[in-house]
């Protein structure tokens, strides 16, 4: 008797050493499978669009903190340059590559905050950026996606006459990733932002879907309930005195 139980005494002690460690390093787990598939259920067909809305800056953050977008890149896309480059893109455009689940958002709900997310009817740039880097285009895959662009650019259109809303719709092409720098920006201006998340190396930051998030957080451009939480999420830490997030 006194032999089965010895067993049970070593792993439950085993079990709580291991738990108290946990919270007491906290250690920093790559997140590559984070989000959608981190479930014990089969990896999700995750879908890619592609959108160019103005500064890639700031449509990067548009996107990324929405429930059901897993991952996000800036990158060059809509010329014909080959290997484009942020001081000489060509013809290209500057563009948020969105990875989803359709299961949680479709490319319909993609549209519409990409309406929402910038002036189209801006002529020869977005804002304060002029120039033709910075055009309005949606990048379709197949037929489909294509009649969703055209209506949805249609029913933009038709809420007012007095300008033409300059959007291109266009067959997706090549897709030219941008330079590390550029991915995640707005998160990279907030220091303890990245301390949070412990400081992933760039290629990490990059497919990150955390740092995907907490880049939109720190534009503050998640919609207002997700703003909230990671607000108190990020208290809660502070509050506890490790300052490690792993997941939002
Ligand atoms: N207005 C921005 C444009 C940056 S962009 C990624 C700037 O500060 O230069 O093209």
């Amino acid at each position: 008797m006194e032999k089965t139980k010895n067993p049970l005494l070593i792993l439950g002690f085993l079990a709580l050493l291991f738990s108290t460690a946990e919270r007491t390093f906290a250690i920093r787990l790559p997140d590559r499978n984070a989000g959608a598939g981190s479930h014990s259920s089969p990896e999700p067909p995750l879908r890619v669009a592609v959108f160019a809305l103005g500064s890639f800056w700031r449509s990067e953050a548009a996107f990324g903190c929405l429930p059901g977008v897993v991952r996000t890149l800036v990158g060059y896309a809509g010329g014909s340059k080959t290997n484009p480059e942020y001081r000489n893109l060509g013809d290209h455009a500057e563009c948020v590559q969105i990875e989803y689940d359709p299961r949680v958002i479709q490319f319909k709900q993609l549209l519409d905050v990409f309406w929402s997310s910038h002036d189209s009817r801006q002529v020869f740039g977005q804002g304060p950026d002029v120039g033709n880097q910075y055009r309005s285009i949606i990048f379709t895959n197949g037929t489909q996606e294509a009649r969703l662009a055209a209506a949805s650019k249609e029913r933009e259109q038709t809420k007012s006459r007095s300008s033409i809303v300059t959007t291109q719709i266009q067959q997706l092409g090549a897709f030219y990733p941008a330079e590390s720098d550029h991915q995640k920006f707005e998160l990279k201006r907030h220091p303890f932002l990245l301390q949070l998340i412990g400081n992933m190396p760039d290629e990490e930051l990059t497919k990150s879907s955390l740092a995907a998030k907490l880049n939109a957080y720190a534009a503050e451009l998640c919609p207002p309930n997700i703003q909230r939480k990671i607000d108190s999420k990020i208290d809660e830490i502070l509050k506890n005195g490790w300052p490690v997030l792993r997941e939002i």
